[in-house]
């Protein structure tokens, strides 16, 4: 079973988005385990983005993150991570499609709304780095034979 961390950005939870952006994770069937509000230091931004540090845009992207509160949550499923990439749309909204998220809110690559782990290795990291092993529940949902066929 794969897990896979997602994160509403400042900018998402200051436009109102997090229900929203929450609420497609959910109708998709995708199954929450974990889930808080909190605002990111410098530290863990360094941390969580430290595959930038040597980009142009490290700097403001860690102004950025720590800018506000973010909502963070982790996902499981069969297949999550590519599921909720593709759901994400491009890291540049501008060639996003349609309907995935960012094709449907946002414009500026800067200001892209919500975050996505990219690999398997990146989400053990991230999860790691945001939520403590108690806060990752395990729970039976109800709906699960109604979402998945086995
Ligand atoms: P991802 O969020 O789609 O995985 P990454 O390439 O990992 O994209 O970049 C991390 C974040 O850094 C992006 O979501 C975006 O907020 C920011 N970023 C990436 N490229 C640029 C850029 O060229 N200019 C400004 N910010 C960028
Ligand atoms: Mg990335």
């Amino acid at each position: 079973m794969e897990r896979t961390f997602v994160m509403v950005k400042p900018d998402g939870v200051q436009r109102g988005l997090a229900g929203e952006i929450i609420s497609r994770f959910e109708r998709r069937g995708l199954k929450l385990v974990a889930l808080k509000m909190l605002q990111i230091d410098r530290d863990l931004a360094e941390r969580h983005y430290r595959e930038h540090r040597d980009k142009p845009f490290f700097e403001n992207l860690v102004k950025y993150i720590t800018s506000g509160p973010v909502v963070a949550m982790v996902l499981e499923g069969p297949n999550v991570i590519a599921t909720v990439r593709d759901m994400l749309g491009a890291t540049q909204p501008a060639k996003a499609l349609a309907g995935t998220i960012r094709g449907t809110y946002a414009v500026d690559v800067g200001r892209n709304i919500v975050h996505g782990s990219d690999s398997p290795e990146s989400a053990a990291r991230e999860i790691g780095l945001f939520f403590a092993e108690s806060e990752l529940l395990t729970w039976d949902r109800a709906l699960e034979t109604w979402i998945y066929e086995s």
